[in-house]
């Protein structure tokens, strides 16, 4: 009898367990959403829409641009619902089931990339004043979509209710690939582009040419991919980018709302070219390629009229494949060029870059020329430069190499990168503030902030992964997020959820301890 009793009480235990465990978690409160970068404004209101087989998303009738951005959200959330969602044209306002995206009706003041979400039981609206915030708003709705069982099986998805509004702090949130250094080929920074949009990134800048490499094509000097873009570092085989690969690159960021800069890094980083062909050499003498790391030891010959011929032919070329308003000059660490020469070429290079319509960024050394009002100065090492550009009336980009450098190792046991400039933690990437950074050097001098990667030591997309993540998502937020609503204790919450979607994305990431995975 006893025994039966027992028996009984642990059966009813057993049931209250299983019953508990299979009650659907249902992710009703959007305040508590893990969105990066978080929202500036989150209001809940306590229920969920639930995304099933008559979910169905409607754009503005009329519009290739919205539809391909309608398009984009239902493929997201297809791969990870395993649903059948289809993309309409609104002829009228759309009911009950419905995703809406839409420009009508919306508040200018969102700006460019703003976007308001109203997410209801019945309905899941984006509003925006403009294309490109209505993609920011699919990201938060990509990243708010959860699972609500945890009995294993697929779905339901839904997405709690409220209203979302939000707008980035700042107008540029960008990365760095170096592709000279080791090359990665169209498929892989596709990829790499594919991870920026997630977390709302808007630029790409591509370390084009550098000692190591020459790495997209110019049709004018053949040489400089044949030749110089044979190798890497380590003597590998290298590689470069046809002009149309590079369109096709420039046309797949576009279409996420990213905006390619191209970078020609000039006087210095230049042997690739000085190796391509002799007259651009002071001594008119071809070096050998170069595949080890040294960095400082060649420069253009900045008093031969060819070389500005070639110059002009590079930056004519690459300006013409390039609809974003940037081009980046590089500038840094040339050792090799006196300085007397150095501000001449810099102030001349400016010159072609604006011949061709196109704004000027450069390293911060740039700041020793005389600036174009428009330029911008990337500050990576030098605070004085930072305060010689301002007082040019120039503009910073913010990518302090010791925070924002995500070549950098993340501490001494971590196994790529390199630690010139400091080991930089997860925590350590993402405490830090560009407008307080630089003393003298407030928010109205900068335009934004860039991380970095260079890849001296990055041979494969699965390193570029764990050097990005989860550093990346930290600066997308430091980008995005007014400093006041950054908190790295909160944070650290958000980011360990986000864990699902490297995993999803099949992303090597780094599993930092400081992170609650
Ligand atoms: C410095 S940062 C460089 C690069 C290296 C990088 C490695 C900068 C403008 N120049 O040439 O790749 O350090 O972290």
């Amino acid at each position: 009898m006893k025994k039966i009793h027992i028996f009984q009480t642990i059966l009813i235990m057993m049931a209250m367990i299983i019953s508990v465990s299979c009650k659907p978690k249902e992710p009703t409160d959007l305040a508590k959403a893990s969105i990066i970068p978080k929202p500036v404004t989150v209001s809940a209101t306590g229920e969920a829409f639930t995304l099933n087989s008559k979910t169905a998303i409607f754009v503005d009738a009329g519009s290739d641009e919205l539809t391909r951005t309608g398009q984009y959200l239902a493929d997201k959330l297809n791969a990870s619902t395993g649903l059948t969602i289809v993309v309409n044209e609104a002829q009228t306002e759309p009911g009950k089931g419905s995703i809406f995206l839409t420009l009508s009706g919306a508040d200018q003041s969102l700006g460019e990339e703003g976007y308001l979400l109203t997410v209801t039981k019945q309905q899941v609206k984006l509003s925006a004043a403009n294309p490109a915030g209505l993609f920011m708003g699919v990201q938060t709705i990509r990243q708010i979509t959860a699972r609500d069982s945890v009995s294993g099986k697929p779905g339901p998805f839904r997405i709690a209710t409220g209203t979302i509004t939000d707008h980035p702090d700042y107008s540029y949130r960008g990365m760095m690939l170096d592709v000279s250094r080791h090359f990665f080929g169209v498929e892989d920074v596709k990829q790499v582009i594919e991870y920026l949009a997630f977390y709302k990134i808007n630029m790409f800048h591509m370390h084009l040419s550098d000692d190591q490499g020459w790495r997209i094509e110019i049709k004018s000097w053949p040489n400089l991919t044949a030749h110089g873009g044979s190798t890497q570092v380590g003597g590998g085989q290298g590689g470069f980018y046809t002009q149309e690969q590079y369109s096709d690159i420039v046309k797949f960021a576009a279409d996420r709302y990213i905006t390619v800069v191209p970078e020609i890094d000039m006087p210095g980083h230049t042997n690739a070219a000085l190796s391509s062909y002799p007259e651009l050499n002071c001594n008119g003498k071809a070096p050998d390629l170069y595949t080890g790391t040294d960095v400082g030891f060649s420069s253009l010959c900045t008093k031969k009229e060819i070389t500005y011929t070639f110059i002009d032919d590079v930056v004519r070329e690459i300006s013409a494949l390039t609809p974003g308003p940037f081009f980046h000059i590089g500038g840094d660490e040339s050792h090799a060029t006196k300085v007397e020469d150095y501000i001449p070429f810099i102030n001349r290079v400016q010159d072609i870059v604006a011949k061709y319509g196109k704004r000027v960024i450069g390293w911060d050394e740039i700041a020793l020329s005389t600036l174009k009002p428009n330029s911008v100065a990337q500050c990576w090492a030098s605070e004085e430069n930072a305060i010689k550009a301002i007082a040019q009336g120039a503009k910073i980009l913010m990518s302090p190499a010791k925070k924002a450098y995500i070549d950098m190792q993340y501490d001494k046991s971590t196994p790529l990168g390199l630690h010139w400039a400091a080991y930089i933690e997860v925590d350590d990437g993402y405490n830090w503030d560009p407008a307080s950074y630089i003393p003298g050097v407030g928010k109205e001098n900068i335009i934004g902030v860039e991380a970095p990667m260079w890849t001296e030591t990055i041979t494969k997309l699965d390193d570029i992964e764990y050097m990005m993540f989860p550093r990346l998502p930290g600066i997308a937020e430091i980008g995005w997020t007014p400093v006041s609503m950054r908190n790295w204790d909160e944070y650290k919450f958000r980011l360990a959820q986000h864990a699902k979607f490297f995993e999803e994305m099949d992303i090597n990431y780094y599993k930092s301890p400081r992170v609650p995975w």
